[in-house]
Parts: structure tokens; C-alpha cells; sequence
């Protein structure tokens, strides 16, 4: 009988082949596949990989807390366009990771979680920190309803294949996170010296086909009430020039999700705004009374399509659904679909754009002035309070200063809460891929530390995070990483003493907010933000008239040292022309 060994064992043990530690060649190879900056916290089972980082080019952030490291690591793939890398310890390494990959996993960003686990020769033993409730050495599992694809290393000779594999997965087709848990005997195995040699294939992204796009211009034109519906997609694949190319051509108004935001900048004539609850009254009517909608790169998720309910934002059918995605999953989901595509954003919306250019389409009459109209209106509910000197200060006064002060490039990275919404609905957004927020798992929590990401992937331009006081309390120590790591972050927190949003919530339905507001003894509790920052050595401001806040973002945004801006904030709702099924279903009574 014949026994089958494995070439690569085979020439790890053989005395020809010359081997080295697994965790310096995964460092070497990590390089060679262009990972600048790795975000984690260390423990006893990754400090073998921490070893060989240190003698490689690749940065290592240390994070105080893994959540924090995994929206950094977010952060950076989001305002970099390459996959963000994140470093775990086992069992409470990774689990403290979850809600930062879950999220990033519900907004389609590429990343891949390197996590160290229990010896493998103890699973099931109960080891160190070993999650074995239900099986041995079970830990990667934790991952598996958010990851693409959980790999456990069982054998070092399979850690060059998965971590190729894991670099593939997480950046084709929908981009999303990839799971490589690494038990740390397997980080200290010999390997042989050219045991990682495959890298990514390169991949050619699915098209549009001529005579697809062909018929979809065709219908574009011929309707009477065409819109286009962009989504994260269009932002992530970098669509927006082919979107605003395929716009103009055939005069169609453009609207869009929260994550879509920026797809046109927000001077542009056919740009309705955002949809759903948290929409505009002009983009959520325009995509109720379309004849035909092009959506593309979106989910048709609950916030932007006001529950799918037809009376607000979305009204399929009678509304025809053309919809072309990267993921098959997307389509016809949440509506019946005439036409469904799969095909890479920026590829379908430039074959699209080429197939439109000099195309006859029908009149779209007064289109441009009923939008001019409609956003002019609707601002005017809010827009004279962008000069508002009301202290606490109005959040709209907050987003004027900011507007100011930021540079047309620099990035704005919320979280969730008026920040958000607010930003998604009202703020001028003008260069693509500026706009960095948290839409799917939509957690508090991402804009503090995703904006460590942002920074570090290009620290030659601003980056804010505009946070609710709530979510920068949930995890102060990114000053401190800040300062540790030199990324001259800066946040402004929207201080009114509460979980705002759901204060606001609980208020309306059931006349108080027990449980949302930050209070002891029955009394308004404020924490001292600025000095937290300044007890970590970086700048922190109490502003303390609305005219200080301009001035205190320029020199935050000079200065070049990490900064907290703290400005007290009316708890003022974000205006909902929309809808939201949540509000019929709350009930009062015993
Ligand atoms: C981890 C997490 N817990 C709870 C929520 C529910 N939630 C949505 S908005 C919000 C309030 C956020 O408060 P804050 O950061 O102060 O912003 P504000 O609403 O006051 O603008 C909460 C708790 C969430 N999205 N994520």
C-alpha cells in the first residue's frame, strides 16, 4: 500500500529544502502582498507573529481594545481601497473583535482577521482561553455568520494556501471580512523558505455586456420619470465619474443610500439627496412616482427604502427595477425585479455611460428646477440654523463649522446617532469616498476608532470623526492609540448627555427616556471629554460659545497632534421624511 505524503510536509521535513519559522515568512508575505499596517492587541498566542512584524516594513497599531483595532482597520481599507488587516489574540481577543468585523462584514469592506488560538496538540483539552462548549477548539466559528469564510489552520503546511486564499476572498466579488485563525504552535512551525509563493490571481471584475447596456440606456431614455439609485457600491468601486458620465447623458436624476453618499457632488443639478427615513421629502418622491429606477451597487435595505413600505420612498411596481449588484443575493430581494445584473459598479456604469453618450432620450421638462426647488425647501427647514449662536449649540451650527473648516478632500467618519443621519441628509459632500459611516450593522462605536484608519491611510489629509458623546464614552482609548501611534486624529463630540437618537425615540412614544440619558441623582452627568484627552497628552477643547467652535477645528486640523473637541449639543432630532416601521410597533401600558 502506497502512503500519500504531502509534497509541502514532505519538503519541510526533507533535509534539500532549508525552512524557517512560519510566522517570519507570513511577515515576508504579508509585505509582498502590500500590507502596510496591521491594527490589533496583542496576547500569548500572536506575539510569535508580533516577533516577525517587528523585523518586517509592515506598521503594527497597537489598539487598547480589539473592537477599536477592527474599525481601524475598517477605517483604512475604506479610505485606501486595499483590504484592512487585523490581529487578534484567542477567545477574548476575538470576540472583543466581533462587532468592529460584523460591521465591516454588513458594509462590504475586504479585510482579513489573523487571530492566534490554543496549541493545536491541546484541542479540546480545555487550554488557556480555549472556546470548546460545543466542540474542541471551536473558536473560530464565533466569526462564521459575518465572515466570508472561517479557516482554521490545522496543519502549517496549509497557512500559505489559506492566507492567499483569505486575501483572495475578502477582496472579490462582495468584499467582506475572511477569518485566518492561526493555533500558535503553527505560527512557530518550520516551513520551507519558499513555502508562500502564490499570491492573488489578479481579477478581471464582471462587466456589463454591450448589448445589456444597450437595452438599459434604451429604457432609460424612453421613460418619463427615470431616476438612478446608487449605492456603497458606486462609492467602493470608484463608479462615480461613469455615474455622473451616464447622468448627464440621458438628464436622469440621481438619489442615494447612506453609504452612496457622494456618488454627484452635492452642487450638482440632478442630485436629489438621500432616501428613506432619514432622506430628503425630493429624493424619496422623485423614486416614489419614478416609471423606471436604476439602482445600483445598494441592498434596497429597511433606513433607505422607509420599510419598503410604497407610500414613502419606493413604489415597485408599479416603479420598474432595473438592479445591478456584485452579489446575485441582491437582487429581487426586497422587490420584484425587471432586469437583474451582476457586474462590477464602475465597469457596468461605464459601459452604461458609453452606451448613452448622444442618445435621444425624452424630455425630462422642468426636472432641474423641481429638484433646485425641492432641496431649497426642504434646507429651509433647517438651513438658518447653520448660523444658529444658540448654546448648547444646534447640531446643523456643527456642521457649518465643519464645512468650513475642513479641507474639500478631508474625510468626515461618523458614527451612528444625529452625526449620521444628519451628515447623510444635510451635509455638502462633494469629493466621492469622503463620506466614512457605519450603515449595515450601523454600530456605535465605529467612528471614534475608524478614523484612526482613515488617517493612517492618508495622513496628508484631514480626517474627523464627528461622534455622539454616547459612542466616544463606549471607547475613550483611541486618544491614547492616537498619541502611541502619531495619527493626528481628530474628534468632535456632539455632547448633549445621552444616547440622543434612541433618547429622542423613547421620548416620543413613551414620554421619557429612562435608560438613554446620562444622569446621576437625577441630574445631567457630563463627562469632561477634553480632559480625558489632555490626561492622554493630546489637545482637548471645551467649547464654550458656538463662535469657538470654527477656530478650535483649524488649529486642530493645523496642528497636527491628536484632538477632542468637545461641544455641548441640543438633543435636537434629525428630521425623518420618511418612515420607519419601529414607530408602529412600540405600545404603551401595562
Ligand atoms: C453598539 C450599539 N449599541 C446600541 C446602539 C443603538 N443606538 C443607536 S443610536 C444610539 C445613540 C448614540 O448616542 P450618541 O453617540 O450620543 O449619539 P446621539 O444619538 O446622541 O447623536 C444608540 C445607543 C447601536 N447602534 N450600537
Amino acid at each position: 500500500m502506497s502512503t500519500v505524503v504531502q509534497p509541502d510536509i514532505a519538503r519541510a521535513a526533507g533535509a534539500a529544502m532549508p525552512t524557517r519559522i512560519a510566522s517570519y515568512l507570513l511577515a515576508e508575505y504579508l509585505e509582498r502582498l502590500r500590507v502596510d499596517v496591521i491594527f490589533g492587541l496583542c496576547g500569548h498566542t500572536n506575539i510569535a507573529l508580533l516577533d516577525a512584524l517587528s523585523k518586517s516594513r509592515i506598521r503594527f497599531v497597537t489598539t487598547r481594545h480589539e473592537q477599536v483595532a477592527a474599525h481601524a482597520a475598517d477605517g483604512y481599507a475604506r479610505a485606501s481601497g486595499k483590504p484592512g488587516v487585523l490581529l487578534t489574540h484567542l477567545g477574548p481577543g476575538l470576540t472583543n473583535a466581533t462587532t468592529g468585523v460584523a460591521n465591516a462584514a454588513l458594509d462590504s469592506i475586504p479585510m482579513v482577521v489573523i487571530a492566534g488560538d490554543v496549541p493545536s496538540h491541546y484541542y479540546g483539552r480545555h487550554p488557556h482561553q480555549e472556546v470548546n462548549v460545543h466542540q474542541d477548539a471551536d473558536q473560530f466559528q464565533i466569526y462564521r455568520p459575518f465572515c466570508k469564510r472561517v479557516y482554521r489552520v490545522d496543519r502549517a503546511a496549509d497557512l500559505p494556501r489559506i492566507v492567499e486564499r483569505a486575501f483572495h476572498l475578502a477582496q472579490t466579488g462582495r468584499p467582506g471580512p475572511v477569518l485566518v485563525d492561526v493555533p500558535m504552535d503553527i505560527f512557530s512551525a518550520d516551513l520551507a523558505v519558499d513555502a508562500f509563493q502564490k499570491a492573488p490571481a489578479e481579477i478581471a471584475r464582471p462587466a456589463l455586456a454591450p448589448q445589456v447596456a444597450a437595452r438599459i440606456v434604451d429604457a432609460l431614455a424612453k421613460a418619463e420619470r427615470p431616476v438612478l439609485y446608487a449605492g456603497g457600491g458606486v462609492i467602493s468601486s470608484r463608479a462615480t465619474s461613469a455615474l455622473q458620465a451616464l447622468a448627464e447623458a440621458l438628464e436622469v436624476p440621481v438619489a442615494h443610500t447612506l453609504m452612496g453618499k457622494g456618488c454627484l457632488r452635492e452642487d450638482h443639478p440632478l442630485l436629489l439627496g438621500m432616501t428613506g427615513f432619514w432622506g430628503t421629502p425630493i429624493a424619496n418622491e422623485k423614486c416614489r412616482t419614478a416609471d423606471l429606477i436604476l439602482a445600483v451597487g445598494t441592498r434596497l435595505a429597511e433606513a433607505n427604502s422607509s420599510s419598503w413600505d410604497p407610500r414613502y420612498t419606493f413604489s415597485i411596481p408599479p416603479t420598474r427595477l432595473i438592479h445591478i449588484d456584485i452579489d446575485s443575493a441582491e437582487i429581487g430581494r426586497n422587490y420584484p425585479t425587471e432586469l437583474g445584473v451582476i457586474a462590477d459598479a464602475r465597469l457596468a456604469l461605464q459601459e452604461l455611460a458609453a452606451a448613452s453618450r448622444g442618445k435621444q432620450y425624452r424630455s425630462r421638462g422642468s426636472l432641474r428646477q423641481e429638484i433646485a426647488r425641492g432641496r431649497a425647501e426642504f434646507a429651509s427647514n433647517w438651513d438658518h440654523q447653520w448660523t444658529s449662536n444658540q448654546y448648547p449649540l444646534r447640531p446643523e451650527r456643527i456642521l457649518s463649522e465643519l464645512k468650513k473648516a475642513m479641507p474639500e478632500d478631508g474625510f468626515i467618519v461618523t458614527d451612528v446617532g444625529w452625526n449620521k443621519n444628519g451628515v447623510g441628509q444635510q451635509y455638502p459632500i462633494t469629493v466621492p469616498g469622503t463620506f466614512i459611516t457605519p450603515s449595515g450593522l450601523a454600530t456605535m462605536g465605529f467612528g471614534p476608532s475608524a478614523v484612526l484608519g482613515v488617517k493612517t491611510a492618508q495622513p496628508r489629509r484631514a480626517a474627523v470623526a464627528l461622534i455622539g458623546d454616547g459612542a466616544f464614552g463606549s471607547n475613550m482609548s483611541v486618544v491614547a492609540t492616537a498619541m502611541e501611534a502619531n495619527i493626528p486624529a481628530v474628534w468632535v463630540v456632539m455632547d448633549n448627555s445621552a444616547f440622543g437618537t434612541i433618547a429622542g425615540l423613547e421620548k416620543m412614544h413613551y414620554g421619557w427616556s429612562y435608560g438613554c440619558l446620562f444622569e446621576k441623582d437625577g441630574k445631567p452627568y457630563s463627562v469632561d471629554y477634553a480632559a480625558v484627552a489632555r490626561a492622554c497628552g493630546a489637545t482637548g477643547i471645551q467649547i464654550s460659545a458656538a463662535d469657538e467652535l470654527g477656530p478650535a477645528l483649524c488649529g486642530a486640523l493645523a496642528s497636527g497632534v491628536p484632538t477632542v473637541i468637545q461641544v455641548p449639543m441640543e438633543n435636537a432630532p434629525t428630521p425623518t421624511p420618511g418612515y420607519w416601521n419601529i414607530n408602529d410597533i412600540y405600545r404603551q401600558g401595562c
